[in-house]
């Protein structure tokens, strides 16, 4: 199964910890396409030219099976993936943090398309990545 991650880049890399824990989780069950997003080193020093990025994410986001995203943080680029991946006819699931959700855009919360998960506490995750994930199997 191919899993396509999405977490903040550009929107701030706060929860990269937590995006690394989440791909360690999903790598579980499958194949992360996007395992660099949980690497603390990658805002600085992976950079690469934009059109390059986003022409691969794009055919990344297309090849994949289902899409995972770590929402707390607000990422303009995280939001356009979550669009398309609704209009691919992705299976979309959406992890936040409890206590931030007055964060969260009514156009993910507010989306009936979108699988949504709070956690109260990152100990909540590897159950609530098998549940998402089981039902993928
Ligand atoms: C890192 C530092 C400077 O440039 C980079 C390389 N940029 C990206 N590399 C890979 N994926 C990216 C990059 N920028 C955005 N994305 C995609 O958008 C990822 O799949 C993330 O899920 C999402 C993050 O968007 P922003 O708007 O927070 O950057």
């Amino acid at each position: 199964m191919k899993i396509y991650f999405c977490g903040s880049i550009k929107g701030g890399r706060e929860l990269v910890e937590t995006y690394a824990l989440i791909i360690n989780l999903l790598k579980k069950h499958g194949e992360v396409l996007t395992e660099h997003i949980g690497d603390s080193k990658y805002a600085k020093s992976g950079y690469s030219p934009s059109r390059q990025v986003f022409l691969q994410d794009s055919d990344w986001l297309k090849s994949a099976d289902v899409v995972v995203a770590e929402i707390t943080t607000p990422s303009l680029g995280v939001g356009y993936e979550l669009g398309l991946a609704e209009s691919l006819g992705k299976k979309v699931f959406c992890l936040y943090q409890a206590d931030k959700k007055e964060k969260i855009s009514s156009m993910i919360l507010g989306n009936e398309y979108f699988a949504v998960f709070p956690y109260k506490n990152i100990d909540e995750l590897p159950k609530i990545i098998n549940e998402i994930i089981s039902g993928e199997i």
